[in-house]
């Protein structure tokens, strides 16, 4: 950590933003757009396979600048060059930051308390790919005999929603004849659900949990043996029809899992930055390890942009300025993200861990309280379902909601003029929301007086614009590390430790005091507040 960090409402850049703030809150996109011509192609940046349209925010080149001295006077790039040296910069719980070794090339070296992670990586990216390869050729067989068709990942956070995610991102590239399911909720419902239509003969359980002892995930696990062994009989079943991806051996070991058949990973993956671990297992074995190796590329040319382009080329750091400009100088208070993709139809849920999971904190990395806002909450759907919901908030509400839309100029389904369509709807949002629809032209349409100011837009609405070529294996690694760059960036400035998740770790110790006083009468009285205990009782009062 620089010594001498300043605190950042204190730093020179703040303060200036802060002024140039109040001069842009007068200004208007119309404004902007007419008096610079080029302003579409000047304020656009594209790089690695992505063109990023940043020209319809609320800046000027004076707030890019002033955005990239915030940037500097934070010592970001010292940040970056920490994290990708292994520096432990998870300070509460003093582990390395290292997403970006599981991506890196074999033969490149990145080392962690002196020794070189990258050749484990690949050891077990190896070893993910044979036995994918087993699975998916169908030479790997269940206890019966019969081939696996269906695959079940049971994990929670960071164990699920990364493979849900990039399951559904990537289901053009999966191999159709398999079925694919996540369970992740300790609702009995969840796993009910997901096998109420397969046979235990043909499904392989993969259970992901970094440290093995989470509640949801071990429930889900037992009850998945259980459901296992009611059929196939033999304990010695379990070898055949479980594998597991964690850090536990021990754990893994207990539930009767052949370690053999465990593919692990290492403390400093973060749970919402395990998607390209073995976390991933369930992806390659969709996908085959082939995609998934050029998904690992494309995470790992991202990681390569954002660890060197200068910071006015530099996408994730870019997105992270603009994000904190809204989020510190306008109070924007959310985000949106609006994929019009259908197959990203997970991408804003799997953001939605990835940004407030890691930045939704209240103390400086030093443990002193913020006087400024950190992570805004985001949220979002995919377009075009979005525009026939709750665009109208966005459009003419009383909230300033910047969106990223993201789309993909070719499709993967050719189908007549779907595509048309749909690419035609996400530029006339961005448009709508940037330049609205005065009185004047509302009028002149023919709108009798009284409808006028309910039809009419006032615009000024900011959005970035994200255009792909196609989504790719190789796409999904980029535009992933883009997030994951951006929320670093932002992390950084707010000098916040972006890689701890107290508030998941207390979620997890909760219910731990409840759950015996559920399931057995409570011997002595029950001792929480008064609005818990009758809630405690009418429960047990509703199974006599
Ligand atoms: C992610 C969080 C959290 C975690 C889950 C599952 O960054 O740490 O979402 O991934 O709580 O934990 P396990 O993988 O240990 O079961």
């Amino acid at each position: 950590m620089p010594n001498e960090m300043i605190e950042l409402t204190k730093r020179q850049a703040w303060k200036d933003l802060d002024s140039h703030f109040r001069n842009i809150r007068a200004s208007s996109l119309r404004r902007l757009f007419a008096d610079d011509p080029s302003r579409g192609e000047r304020m656009a940046v594209q790089a690695e396979g992505i063109y990023f349209d940043y020209s319809k925010h609320l800046i000027t080149g004076e707030t890019i600048k002033l955005l990239i001295r915030l940037a500097d006077e934070s010592h970001i790039r010292d940040r970056i060059d920490a994290m990708f040296s292994g520096e432990k910069i998870n300070v509460t719980e003093k582990r390395a930051v290292l997403h970006v070794a599981l991506r890196a090339p074999k033969g490149k070296s990145i080392r962690v308390d002196g020794k070189n992670v990258v050749p484990e990586v690949h050891a077990v990216l190896d070893k993910m790919a044979d036995f994918a390869n087993r699975v998916r050729s169908g030479s790997w067989k269940g206890y019966t005999g019969k081939p696996i068709r269906n695959v079940i990942n049971i994990g929670i956070g960071g164990s699920d929603l990364g493979p849900v995610m990039a399951y559904e991102a990537l289901r053009h590239y999966s191999k159709r004849d398999m079925t694919f399911r996540f369970v992740s909720n300790v609702d009995g419902t969840d796993f009910a659900e997901a096998t109420q239509d397969l046979s235990p003969e043909e499904t392989l359980f993969i259970i992901s949990s970094k440290t093995f002892t989470t509640l949801e995930t071990m429930t889900n696990a037992h009850t998945a043996r259980e459901w296992t062994l009611r059929s196939l009989k033999q304990d010695s079943a379990v070898a055949k029809h479980f594998v597991a991806v964690s850090t536990n051996e021990k754990e893994v070991a207990k539930f009767g899992i052949d370690t053999a058949n465990m593919f692990g990973f290492w403390d400093w993956v973060g749970g919402r930055y395990s998607m390209d671990s073995a976390i991933g297992l369930s992806t390659m074995i969709a996908i085959g390890p082939e995609h998934f190796r050029s998904m690992l590329d494309g995470f790992h040319k991202m990681d390569e942009h954002f660890r060197t382009a200068p910071f006015e080329r530099n996408l994730p750091v870019i997105m992270g300025l603009l994000g904190i400009w809204y989020n510190n100088f306008f109070g924007a208070q959310t985000a949106a993200v609006l994929p019009y993709e259908q197959y990203l139809k997970r991408f804003p849920a799997y953001l939605q861990q990835l940004t407030m999971e890691s930045n939704g904190k209240h103390v400086t990395r030093e443990g002193k309280a913020v006087d400024y806002q950190t992570g805004p909450i985001y949220w979002g759907e995919p377009g075009t379902n979005g525009q026939h919901s709750f665009y109208q908030l966005i459009h003419q509400g009383t909230k300033l909601i910047p969106c990223d839309f993201i789309a993909f100029l070719k499709p993967l389904n050719q189908l007549g003029r779907h595509h048309d369509l749909l690419i035609a709807n996400v530029f006339a949002q961005s448009e709508a929301l940037a330049f609205g629809k005065t009185p004047e032209e509302v009028k002149a349409e023919g709108t009798p007086d009284w409808l006028i100011p309910h039809r009419t837009f006032e615009g000024n609405r900011p959005s970035t614009t994200i255009l792909i070529e196609s989504l790719t294996p190789e796409a999904l690694g980029k535009l992933v590390a883009l997030y994951e760059h951006s929320v670093f960036t932002q992390g950084a400035i707010w000098d916040i430790d972006s890689f701890d998740q107290w508030g998941v770790e207390l979620g997890k110790a909760l219910a731990v005091r409840i759950i015996p006083e559920l399931e057995k009468e409570p011997s002595a009285g029950l001792q929480h507040d008064s609005s818990t205990n009758t809630l405690i009782r009418k429960y047990i009062g509703s199974r006599k």
